[in-house]
Order: C-alpha cells, then structure tokens, then sequence
C-alpha cells in the first residue's frame, strides 16, 4: 500500500503530494504514571544499553580506558567533563543535551519507543525510601546496606546517609561489573556494583515542593541557575544537589560528582531538573527562551558570560550543538535541536 502510493505520488504533481508533517515531540512523563510494562520497556532499554559494546575509539585497545558498554561511553563524557559543565551558566543546556542524548541511544540503539521518563522528587520528598523509583520489582532498585563513614574521605559525610554498599535488590542488583569507570576521575577499568547510600533528611530539606517554588520564582536565568545548583556545600545546596546526595549519599555513584551518571536513575533525575528549568521557561517564553547566562568557568564569576553561541560537546555519542539550540525542547527541527516535551508542568503556587 505505501509503495503504491508513493508511486502515484512520484507521477503525480509533487506538489498535489501531502507533504511531510514535521516530526511532534515525544512526550516525558513522571515514572510512577507509567505502567509496568511501560516501567519494564524502559529499564530493559537501559539493560540493552548498559549490554552494548562501547564505541570505538574509546574502548578500543590500547587505550586501557575501562570504557566497555555503550553506556560508558555516556559516563565517560560526563567524566571527562565535569569540572566544565558543573557551576557554570551552561549546566542546565549541557545536561539537557546529555539526557536528551541518552534518551536517543534508548530509543535508536535499543528499540525503546518511549520518551524518558523523569523523577518528581517533590512527591517523595517526605520520605525518598518509598519512592515508586526505588521499587525491587518495577522501579531500579533501593538502598545499599550500611557501611560506615569513610575516615580518609575529603568530604564530610553527607547528613543523615543511611546505606552506602552494593543495591541488593531490583535490575542492577548482584551485578559486580555494572560500573567500570570512578570513583571520581578515574578512567582505568574498574568494575564495580551500583551503590546507593540514601540520606532521607538531605532529599527532604532540598527536594520538596517549597525548595521547587524558591528556584521557579526566580526572575532571571541566572539566579535561577544558581539556585538549581546552590553551592557544593551540604548547608546550601539545590535541587540538583538534592537529588544526587539524597541518592547518592557519600559512597553511591549518584553522590560523585564526576561518576554520578553511572547509576540510571541520574537521568531520570536530571529530566526532572530539565523540566524544572523547562516550567521556568514557559512561564515567560518571550524573555525566558533566549535568556542565558553565567560563568563559562566553573564558579568563576570574572570568566565571559556563557552566550547562545557556546558550543555543547557530548563526545562521540552525538553531533556537537550550541546552548541556543537547546533552549526550546519542543523545536522538532524548526530551529532547535531538541524534539520533546513534558506531560505536566510545574507552576509558581
Ligand atoms: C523545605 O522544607 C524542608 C522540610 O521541612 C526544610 O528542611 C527546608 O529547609 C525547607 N526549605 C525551604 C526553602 O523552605
Ligand atoms: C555576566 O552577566 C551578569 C548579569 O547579566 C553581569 O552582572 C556580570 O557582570 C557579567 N559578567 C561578566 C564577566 O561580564
Ligand atoms: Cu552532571
């Protein structure tokens, strides 16, 4: 049937033929509205990913980088680049482009028909530890159990950690090879199991629905952004930080800033964070679509502003982009390069 019509089209008039609509964007939603075969196609998309060989050239020998799966090759980029897309003005465009980017290997590598789903922390903030994300059976998995305070760590424990050793239950759960890059920098093979060292207070203080109201309130990029990342200081941090040590406590992957994508649910994080910064836009889309700014060097408040011009690089895993092209998520082509949405939204109460 569509050959027929294409024939009958190509000896047609071209222009009598019905041209072809425009790609609509894939729409996000929260995790715990997905069904569970819905929940069961994401994470066997992240298995499928997590099982991929790696691109070359960063896994092909000699380089004795422990970049081995496909998904490597994503953490490896967040690695390489931490200390330039963290405290910066284009941290939430970066990590846009990243998720985004993960979002399309799931969908053009794996077969995932979805969109990736995000996290709302605000419906869990009372209590991390019964979040439908953490479920053994349709969500990745909960808690490690309890190891104790590292002595030797330059950093002080995150308040309230609960946990800290290898998840012991859902999808990724007795997997000893899982992760192979980190702790922090480190690039050699190293295989270690996901762990997760959840600190319910630390999620409740930053990842409540008041925390949220503060960032969305705010009245220009900027600020906004400042607020997102608060300072990389237990006392004031941000949603950002929130989520990463409320998960990640000081000894899960979620908790290191170099290493963090290494544990799935950062994306579904990181989403959130998008559609967080994605509400703030819609509020005001004439000023807020355009509106970038911030230190190009991280917490460097005499380096140039950060301009739609500034160039995003996710390594080998896609074309390179600028912040202007990812500041409309639903662009679709027409001037952007993001082609997605959210379902809900959140606004200023
Ligand atoms: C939000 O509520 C939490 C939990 O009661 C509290 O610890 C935190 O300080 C509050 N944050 C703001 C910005 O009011
Ligand atoms: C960056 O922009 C802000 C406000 O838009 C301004 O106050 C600041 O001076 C600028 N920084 C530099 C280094 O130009
Ligand atoms: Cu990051």
């Amino acid at each position: 049937m569509v050959i027929k019509s294409l024939v009958i089209c190509a000896s047609a008039a071209i222009a009598a033929c019905t041209p072809t609509p425009p790609p609509t964007p894939i729409i996000r939603k929260e995790w715990r509205t997905l069904t569970t075969s819905q929940k069961a196609d994401y994470i066997d998309a992240v298995k499928c990913i997590l099982a991929k060989p790696a691109l070359t050239p960063e896994g092909s020998p000699p380089v004795g980088h422990g970049i081995i799966s496909r998904y490597d090759n994503l953490v490896y980029t967040h690695i390489q680049q931490t200390m330039s897309v963290h405290y910066v003005g284009h941290f939430l465009p970066w990590h846009r482009f990243f998720t985004a980017t993960y979002e399309k290997m799931l969908r053009d590598e794996c077969g995932y028909s979805g969109a990736q789903p995000y996290w709302d922390w605000t419906l869990d903030a009372a209590d991390i530890t019964a979040s439908p994300v953490f479920d053994p059976v349709t969500g990745f998995g909960g808690n490690g159990p309890w190891v104790p305070d590292d002595p030797t760590s330059w950093m002080p424990p995150v308040p309230g950690r609960s946990g800290g050793g290898c998840v012991v239950d859902g999808p990724f759960a007795g997997i000893n090879d899982l992760v192979h890059l980190g702790p922090g920098e480190s690039l050699a093979y190293n295989p270690q199991c996901l762990k997760r060292d959840l600190a319910p207070s630390f999620a409740g203080r930053y990842l409540g629905m008041n925390q949220t109201q503060l960032t969305l309130g705010q009245s220009d990029f900027g600020w906004f952004n400042a607020v997102v990342e608060g300072f990389p200081s237990f006392d004031a941090s941000g949603v950002h930080g929130g989520g990463h040590f409320g998960v990640g406590g000081s000894l899960g992957q979620m908790g290191d800033l170099h290493c963090s994508p290494a544990d799935p649910i950062f994306h579904l994080h990181h989403a959130n964070l998008d559609r967080l910064w994605w509400s703030w836009q819609a509020l005001d889309p004439a000023a807020r679509l355009t509106d970038i700014s911030g230190p190009s060097i991280i917490m460097d408040p005499t380096s140039p502003n950060v301009t739609l011009s500034w160039p995003l690089s996710v390594g080998v895993n896609a074309a390179g982009v600028t912040v202007g092209d990812v500041m409309k998520i639903d662009a679709c082509g027409t001037g952007g390069s993001m082609c997605y949405t959210y379902d809900s939204l959140y606004t200023l109460l």
